[in-house]
């Protein structure tokens, strides 16, 4: 039976697959799409997210919620255009939703969801932590009614994407990521040193492409995010990959460990500090600072590296099973 789900996003084409590579699947049960603001403003993500839902066919069961109206402490990112186009989607205008507005915002969506599916629920969230932040602010009790909490993000063991040591969503809100990994959540983190290893490129655009109509709107977006990396090896599925370890982490290799983030310095704002857990050869880190010292009582699955399961092949089949229209 199809798992309960909540996917916040910051939709962003990465994002907008992500959501029709979750469909694709068949696993969950997507009981809302909560937006944030990221790769562009807050209000956009929601329009986005809203013409996202029509053009993937489920405007009519799953609420669309509108997100955080910026992050924690810090302005908002506003210049997303060279990997995502100005409004998010690449070069398209998509319809709009013909759903009501909810009026309910993504944190409240989030908390009522934690109650309604308490144990069950996975969170699985590819924007800046914002939402997941506030919503454990709001209740801590948050983190222990989630069963797990998935979230593309960070860089453990590589360099970073926006700056040279930070990722962009723990960059964009690093004080939420740092409010999220220190909450007791379960959580896995799935950051640049994995989605840098599962890449689609031309051979994957051609299988869309060939796909005809139904596949028309997810090849233009994956072409256009393609052409923005200019990698011969092709763009990595950051979003989509952590949509997967969702359901298996053996598109990874993870390990146990803690997270701190950077909140304190504009130089390395947003690094993700990983600091490894081994029950065998325990070494302790950072004994001269008790208050990073007793951090490490918290602990995640960090991944670090692409699994054995091949990635890249499951988001294409999954999306050929999840036809979009404009
Ligand atoms: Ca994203």
């Amino acid at each position: 039976m199809p798992a309960p789900i909540v996917l916040d996003s910051d939709p962003g084409i990465d994002d907008a697959v992500a959501l029709q590579y979750l469909l694709g699947t068949g696993l969950w049960d997507l009981k809302a799409y909560t937006t944030v603001g990221g790769n562009v403003p807050s209000e956009q993500t929601f329009r986005n997210g809203r013409a996202l839902a029509r053009a993937f066919g489920i405007d009519g069961g799953v609420p669309v919620h509108r997100g955080a109206g910026r992050p924690l402490t810090r302005l908002p990112y506003s210049a997303a255009g060279e990997f995502h186009g100005a409004a998010g989607l690449g070069t398209e205008v998509l319809p709009d939703s013909t759903a009501p507005e909810q009026t309910e915002s993504s944190t409240q969506a989030l908390l009522r969801l934690s109650r309604a599916y308490e144990g069950e629920l996975t969170v699985c969230a590819t924007g800046p932590l914002t939402n997941v932040a506030l919503a454990l602010s709001e209740d801590p009790g948050f983190a222990r009614r989630v069963k797990h909490l998935v979230f593309m993000g960070g860089a453990a063991e590589v360099p970073g994407n926006i700056t040279p040591v930070a990722e962009f969503n723990a960059w964009a809100d690093p004080d939420a990521v740092d409010l999220v990994v220190s909450s007791g959540i379960r959580y896995t983190m799935v950051g640049l040193d994995a989605t840098h290893g599962w890449r689609f490129g031309a051979k994957e655009l051609e299988i869309l492409e060939e796909a005809g109509q139904d596949m028309a709107l997810t090849a233009r977006l994956m072409s256009f995010y393609l052409n923005a990396y200019r990698a011969d090896e092709g763009c990595p599925l950051h979003d989509p990959l952590a949509v997967g370890v969702c359901a298996d982490e053996s598109f990874v290799t993870a390990a146990e460990g803690t997270v701190v983030v950077e909140c304190a310095s504009e130089l390395t704002r947003g690094k993700t500090v990983f600091i490894p857990y081994d029950a065998d050869y325990p070494r302790e880190y950072y004994v001269e600072s008790p208050l990073v010292n007793a951090r490490t009582r918290h602990r995640g699955r960090i991944a670090l590296g692409t699994g054995p399961r091949n990635f890249t092949e499951d988001f294409v089949d999954a999306l050929l099973k999840r036809p979009g229209t404009v």
